[in-house]
């Protein structure tokens, strides 16, 4: 009885491996809400875009994704055009004086071989030089970890969830809507009827069925966290990297001046399924953007929240005749429909 007490409450924390299966009942609770949203008369659609070859999205090319952020920009230029450069300075001279070293002072060309032990300048010489190349390096570093964790006051915050293996993300200034986000599956890897990716979407293991959306040119701040395990949020095109950590509050921020799609990944190890929870962000004009936070019965910042009494309202049984009910169990299907429009 007290072992049966115990797996009751394991089960109930969702330590089970039978919890960590069923990730898939979280999206359709929250795709039953959102069809509720949806299917009020004030919900335009918005139109997701396609992915911009070689922005936002790996393209096979060496090196760091091109930076949609000023932080972002500014970090792959220390590093593209300080660090490397240095690197490669650095490594060259000493490539080239040990080559020096090797031939000029060989037993064939050298057979006496020097005794000198000391030599005060080149002592100076190699202690102040390398204190110079560390402070030009620190100097540049430390603005850069200025820049990013002095984030400017926010124009919206989303809440960033990691879960094994999807993500959600909440937007509280907007009405506290919750969006639940899953790797799109390939066409031979779902049922006869169910959404599958396609290029529209993303690329293969980076496509997902609800995209983050967020207006271009306006300060996003992303307070991030896990359900379970860590996880790490991350983002190459806006520079951004941060782990979620369950039962701690992690902030990030961005401020993307491109409209367009950029993908991450999870990027903490973080159980069987890891490779399979990638982000999307569709950066949309504020307007866009706008009609995008209705559409899910949200509201922007501040504005009266007359849109989120809509949904609960519309979700609610009438008077509970079987006939009433039904319409309630049927939008799951025109969302899918809809969805695989997008
Ligand atoms: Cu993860």
């Amino acid at each position: 009885m007290k072992l049966m007490r115990w797996a009751i409450a394991l089960a109930a924390v969702g330590l089970t491996p039978a919890a960590g299966w069923a990730t898939a009942q979280p999206a359709t609770v929250a795709a039953a809400t959102e069809n509720a949203a949806a299917a009020t008369p004030a919900a335009p659609q918005i139109e997701f875009s396609a992915p911009t070859p070689g922005i936002g999205i790996p393209d096979g090319r060496k090196g760091i994704q091109e930076q949609v952020t000023e932080v972002g920009r500014g970090a792959a230029s220390f590093h593209n055009d300080w660090l490397l450069l240095l690197c490669i300075v650095i490594s060259a001279f000493v490539l080239a004086l040990l080559g020096y070293t090797m031939l000029r002072y060989r037993r064939g060309a050298s057979p006496v071989p020097s005794r000198t032990s000391h030599n005060t300048a080149i002592e100076v010489i190699w202690t102040i030089v390398p204190v110079i190349i560390l402070v030009a390096i620190a100097i540049p570093s430390i603005r850069l970890i200025r820049a990013q964790y002095t984030p400017p006051p926010a124009d919206l915050t989303v809440k960033v969830t990691g879960n094994q293996w999807y993500w959600t993300y909440q937007y509280p200034d907007n009405g506290g809507f919750e969006i639940v986000s899953n790797l799109l599956k390939e066409q031979a890897d779902v049922k006869p009827g169910e959404r599958y990716r396609t290029d529209k979407d993303g690329p293969p293991l980076l496509a997902v069925d609800e995209r983050i959306v967020i207006p271009a040119n306006k300060v996003v701040k992303f307070i991030v966290t896990s359900a379970d395990v860590i996880h790490s949020f991350a983002v190459p095109a806006f520079w951004t990297k941060i782990d979620a950590n369950p039962g701690r509050l992690n902030e990030t921020w961005v401020k993307v001046d491109r409209p367009g799609v950029y993908f991450g990944q999870c990027s903490e190890l973080c159980g069987a399924r890891h490779g399979y929870m990638p982000i999307a962000i569709e950066v949309v004009p504020e307007a866009t953007f706008n009609a995008w936070l209705a559409a899910k019965g949200g509201s922007p910042k501040g504005a009266k929240l007359v849109a989120a009494a809509a949904p609960a309202a519309a979700a609610a049984p009438a008077s509970g005749t079987p006939a009433e009910a039904e319409p309630a169990v049927e939008p799951p299907v025109t969302n899918q429909a809809a969805t695989a429009q997008n």
